[in-house]
């Protein structure tokens, strides 16, 4: 008899390590342990989501006949942690083998393997063919390139899919379809609503079991509103193609206070778990291009970041991992400050991001890019810390996922892998894309001094302070040349601005 672990990401019911089994001989194991809730200490919402979306799948498995043993955080006898759930299992029931699709996480992998490694227990993994791209696949793209560019390889996966494709040529004759997607929105434009779905009595349960044992936890817990089975993320994947993804494309780079999810599409969370398959969303998504329903750019640009950067992510998370977590190019030791956790700050821009991650733990790219990923990297804070706050804050936070676009796309911790140029922005770029700074203490337009934007000495301090490991990027040249040519007066005081501020951070 087999034993199928089964991870709180992995609840899809064509999940490998089901695939072939026979109902009859297999036992599956599923399990709520402390360690993982508390290993980062996760935002309320995301345990109660993780919680509420595994029982619920138990729930699935058993009508389709299959045997599942389901431990609860507060079951009697619960170790806490993956491995003890294991050891306990196995006692229980004398499987003759171990097996489970292959774990999203190099920190969950790592255990599996030193588990196998002390017992000798045959394990058979099975790879997550949930992906588009496997590791092999992505392993080969890597080969002979120096640089690893994400458009390229997403080119690689729009031929693979089919997706968007005419005749092996894109379709609308381009790749990408960016160029339109850096519309500013305005506060009078009409704003779709997220679908919200009643919780059931199981995901009362849960938000009780929550309420109960991570009360210090960051992160409102109620009102909770996201789906936690399959049919739920199908709706809201509906909701989402029918009435958002016309302007998806238009206000991708949008910001506007007041406004959490503007026209973005709330599916990391189910996509990330299994609730929802990414290449059918997307064939989904691509469909309503066809019938005329959205616009190219808006179809394109949500594929893009699907088969595109979720998928590129993932692969350079596998191929980098461990030694990824411990990048640090540009040497930043500061510790993350306070008020990511309280929001208490005078900066409208961060105050608004944070309160809705506090409220939702959910920000939209934009948000966690230009805001509270620019501030972190302009001020220098520890990029493992910063990776920490969004592992912990996000309710589709897995560090597959989240590292890459933390550490890589956001603090340049790796030097430019991923991204080639840091994200780093002042004022200027966050009044161009948002209405924050009509509300702020500070005043985006000046410079220097006690009202000045922060955000626009803090650049240039970012700028002074790493130009002998920046200066020579191709794409950061005009940035040095603007610097270089300011007087020494101008220079000096937006140092000097930015000292102050940092000094009293
Ligand atoms: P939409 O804007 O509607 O985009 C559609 C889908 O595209 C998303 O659901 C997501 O699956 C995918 N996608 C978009 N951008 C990316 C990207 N850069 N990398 C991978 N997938 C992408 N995404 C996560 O899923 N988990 C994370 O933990 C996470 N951490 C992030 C941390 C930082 C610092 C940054 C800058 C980005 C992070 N992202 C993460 C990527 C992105 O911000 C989220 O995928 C997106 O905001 C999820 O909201 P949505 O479903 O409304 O996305
Ligand atoms: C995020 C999370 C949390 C909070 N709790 C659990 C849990 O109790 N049991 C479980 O199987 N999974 C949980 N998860 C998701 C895991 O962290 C995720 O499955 C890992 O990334 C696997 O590599
Ligand atoms: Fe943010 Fe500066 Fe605008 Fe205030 S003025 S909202 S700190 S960018």
């Amino acid at each position: 008899m087999d034993l199928i672990l089964i991870f709180g990401d992995q609840l899809s019911p064509s999940i490998s390590s089901l695939e072939g089994a026979d109902k009859d001989k297999v036992r599956v194991l599923m399990v709520e342990v402390m360690e993982e809730a508390t290993y980062v200490r996760h935002h309320k919402k995301k345990i109660a989501f993780l919680f509420s979306a595994m029982r619920h799948f138990a729930v699935s498995l058993r009508s389709l006949g299959w045997n599942v043993d389901y431990v609860k955080l507060d079951d009697d006898g619960n170790t806490g942690s993956f491995i003890g759930e294991l050891d306990r299992a196995i006692l229980r029931h004398q499987p003759d083998r171990v097996r489970m699709t292959e774990p999203s996480e190099w920190r969950v992998r790592e255990l599996v393997n030193s588990w196998q490694i002390s017992t000798g227990f045959a394990v058979e993994i099975c790879e997550d063919d949930r992906f588009i791209c496997s590791h092999s696949e992505f392993e080969t793209w890597v080969k002979g390139r120096k640089q690893l560019r994400m458009e390229y390889f997403y080119r690689e996966m729009r031929k693979k899919t089919g997706l968007l494709m005419d005749a092996g040529k894109p379709v609308g004759g381009k790749w990408n379809f960016d160029a339109d997607n850096r519309k500013s929105a305005r506060s009078d434009l009409f704003m779709p609503k997220p679908l919200e779905i009643h919780p059931d009595p199981i995901t009362q349960d849960v938000l009780s079991l929550v309420k109960k044992r991570f009360s210090d936890h960051f992160g409102a817990l109620e009102p909770f509103w996201f789906a936690t089975n399959r049919t739920g993320a199908e709706k809201a994947r509906d909701h989402f193609i029918r009435d958002v993804l016309p302007a998806f494309g238009n206000y991708q780079d949008a910001m506007l206070a007041g406004e959490k999810f503007l026209y973005h599409s709330l599916l990391s969370f189910y996509m990330n778990v299994g609730l929802l398959d990414p290449l059918e969303t997307c064939k989904r998504v691509e469909a309503a291009y066809y019938s005329e329903h959205a616009p190219l750019n808006a179809v394109e640009g949500f594929i893009r970041q699907v088969i595109g950067w979720r998928e590129y992510v993932r692969g350079i998370y596998w191929l980098k991992m461990p030694d990824y977590l411990e990048q640090n190019f540009l040497e930043t030791v500061r510790p993350l400050p306070e008020f990511y956790w309280t929001g208490q700050t005078d900066m409208a821009c961060m105050r608004e991001a944070i309160a809705q991650t506090r409220e939702e733990g959910y920000a939209h790219h934009i948000q966690r890019l230009m805001i509270t990923g620019n501030f972190a990297l302009l001020v220098g804070v520890d990029p493992k810390a910063v990776h920490e706050w969004y592992l912990a804050v996000y309710a589709d936070a897995f560090e597959w996922v989240e590292l890459p676009n933390t550490l890589g796309m956001s603090q340049y911790a790796d030097g430019g892998l991923l991204g080639s140029k840091p994200y780093a922005a002042s004022g200027n770029y966050i009044n161009k894309m948002s209405n924050y700074c009509e509300n702020c203490r500070f005043d985006v337009k000046q410079k220097t001094g006690d009202q000045a934007c922060p955000f626009n000495s803090l650049y240039w301090h970012f700028v002074d302070r790493n130009a002998e490991k920046l200066r020579t990027n191709p794409r950061m040249a005009q940035v040095y040349r603007t610097w270089e040519g300011m007087s020494r007066d101008k220079q000096k005081d937006y140092l000097d601005s930015a000292v102050k501020f940092l000094d009293e951070l």
